[in-house]
């Protein structure tokens, strides 16, 4: 198994006029034409030097042009690196620090405050790409020959760094290789027999795992095609599913999906796959839906770290609750939190996996990426959970602070560090809560000075410029102190427990 780029170009040539990539209103790519682009892309970044190992660092709204540069980095052997288009300049700052690439791709609107930014970390280009074709990377990618040759990357070779929130500091980047990503895909595409004939409708962002790998790396290599569309709008999608075959979401969409009348069977009915992933599925979505639809939902569970580990079955009983068993060549067990000793089904534990999967380390953390790893190979996911006697595995929880709103995480300690640091704060604890639509919300529970005239509204106005909108508390509850135990620790549990009821509709 070798570059992944090189498995992607295969696919695609092997039907160049078909039509790959289109969005609501376009048709954008057929093989030949995303191929012929990412070549000039490729040949304009190689004239800025860019080259094997090389960060590229691409912060811009969902477009079709991202998949070209996508696939131009690849070619180069360089290392993607994508960041969400939600965060703040003072987030931008520090993922350009930390990944320090040679080019920074962001929306033409951000060219000016990223290009300060950028200076500041010595970054030598920064281009813009925007969502009509347009940019500076467009430009130099419009006057350049193709690039036909490619590096001759091996398995082990880095091909993306994504950066996942840490639940102590800043967050870390997951180095992936080709290997990875491409065992990954192949593994997924068997398990849920995707072929050319499939039409994704593609809602997801794709700066994350689920959007990019398991989205559009999948239909590249499966010869297969996708609509796409710049945000979840459900109406939209009911419209364009019956010239669709395949959805792939985080479970707040199916959640929208049941509000809308519209949803049935009849609109469904050329659907073959509907799946879900990034955050637990509950079990009353997943039978409403088939109810409604006839189609059972198919949950999967992964994480930035090791892309796609485990699958409900594609033939098969769809277990609701659960995620399915082990995919083809990975392994995963449970193991005692304190021994590390594997437990038998039935018991929980903290869920680990080893496979071709399985990333390389956190960038410039070796620490942290020796501290997540046992002797033998397997990744400590920092989920909780444990196999049934039909093994599949059941996700209870999570070891880690860790909140998942809507698919996104977000880390309490990033928020409560940030609520800290406002004036007439005294300190803060940060927990999620259940919410109808996005599954977990943020509240921040907090301590202020006395006699301060701290509000909600001044503590949202503090964060509003350091943390992305997604991190934002949904609420903000004052108390005079915060419940901790005898070690002094404060009580999560507690909180989550007495606020439990805070944000569900009355
Ligand atoms: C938007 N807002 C959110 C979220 N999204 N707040 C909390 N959590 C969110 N996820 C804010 C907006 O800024 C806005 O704030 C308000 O909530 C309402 O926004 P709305 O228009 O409803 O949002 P939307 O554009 O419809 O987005 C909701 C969404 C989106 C469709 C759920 O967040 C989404 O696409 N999530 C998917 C994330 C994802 O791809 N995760 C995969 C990670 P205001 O109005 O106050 O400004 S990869 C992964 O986890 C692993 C590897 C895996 O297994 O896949
Ligand atoms: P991320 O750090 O964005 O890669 O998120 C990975 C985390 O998402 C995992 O460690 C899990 O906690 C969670 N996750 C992903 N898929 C599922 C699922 N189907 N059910 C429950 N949790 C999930």
């Amino acid at each position: 198994m070798g570059s992944l780029y090189a498995a992607l170009l295969t696919a695609v040539q092997r039907a160049p006029d078909k039509l790959v990539i289109r969005t609501a209103t376009e048709n954008r790519y057929t093989g030949h034409d995303l191929i012929r682009q990412s070549q000039k892309i490729a040949a304009a970044l190689q004239s800025l030097a860019v080259t094997r190992g090389d960060r590229v660092l691409v912060q811009v709204e969902k477009s079709p042009e991202v998949i070209p540069l996508y696939l131009a980095v690849l070619q180069l052997g360089a290392v993607y690196v994508p960041i969400n288009t939600a965060y703040t300049l003072s987030e931008t700052d520090y993922f350009i620090g930390d990944a320090a690439p040679k080019v920074v791709v962001v929306d033409p609107d951000a060219l000016a405050s990223t290009q300060e930014i950028a200076t500041g970390h010595d970054v030598p280009y920064v281009l813009s790409l925007g969502t009509r074709q347009d940019g500076t990377l467009m430009d130099m990618a419009g006057s350049a020959a193709p690039l036909l040759q490619f590096a001759d990357v091996h398995a082990d070779n880095l091909a993306a760094i994504l950066y996942t929130s840490g639940t102590t500091g800043r967050s870390k980047g997951a180095m992936l290789s080709h290997g990875n990503l491409l065992s990954n895909t192949q593994a997924l595409a068997e398990a849920w027999h995707f072929s050319a004939s499939d039409h994704l409708l593609h809602a997801l962002p794709i700066f994350h795992t689920h959007g990019l790998f398991v989205a559009c790396n999948l239909i590249l290599f499966s010869g297969a095609s996708m609509t796409f569309l710049p945000k979840l709008d459900v109406e939209q999608l009911i419209t364009l599913m019956p010239d669709a075959t395949v959805l792939m979401g985080v479970p707040t969409f199916y959640v929208r999906l049941l509000e809308s009348p519209r949803l049935n069977e009849t609109v469904t009915r050329n659907m073959r796959l509907f799946i879900s992933g990034s955050a637990p599925l509950l079990e009353e979505t997943h039978s409403a839906f088939k109810a409604r639809t006839g189609h059972a939902i198919l949950e999967r569970y992964g994480m930035t770290e090791t892309t796609m580990n485990t699958s409900n079955p594609y033939h098969g009983e769809r277990r609701p609750g659960t995620v399915g068993p082990p995919l083809p060549g990975i392994s995963v067990r449970v193991t005692d939190r304190e021994s590390g000793r594997p437990l038998p089904a039935g018991e929980t534990g903290l869920v680990e996996i080893k496979g071709p999967n399985v990333f390389h380390g956190y960038w410039k953390n070796a620490e942290k990426t020796q501290a997540e790893f046992r002797d033998d190979g397997y990744f400590i996911s920092g989920d909780l959970g444990f196999f049934d006697n039909d093994g599949y595995l059941h996700i209870v929880g999570r070891d880690k602070d860790l909140i998942i709103s809507g698919g996104y995480n977000v880390y309490p300690k990033e928020v409560e560090a940030a609520i800290d640091d406002l004036p007439g704060v005294v300190e803060s604890a940060v927990i999620g809560v259940p919410h109808h639509d996005f599954g977990e919300a943020v509240v921040a529970i907090v301590v202020k000075r006395t006699n301060t005239a701290v509000a909600e509204q001044s503590i949202l106005a503090g964060l509003s410029n350091r943390l992305a909108r997604y991190k934002q508390p949904k609420a903000i509850i004052f108390v005079d102190a915060l419940p901790r135990n005898v070690m002094g620790k404060v009580q999560k549990a507690q909180l989550r427990k007495e606020y439990e009821d805070i944000l569900r509709p009355e």
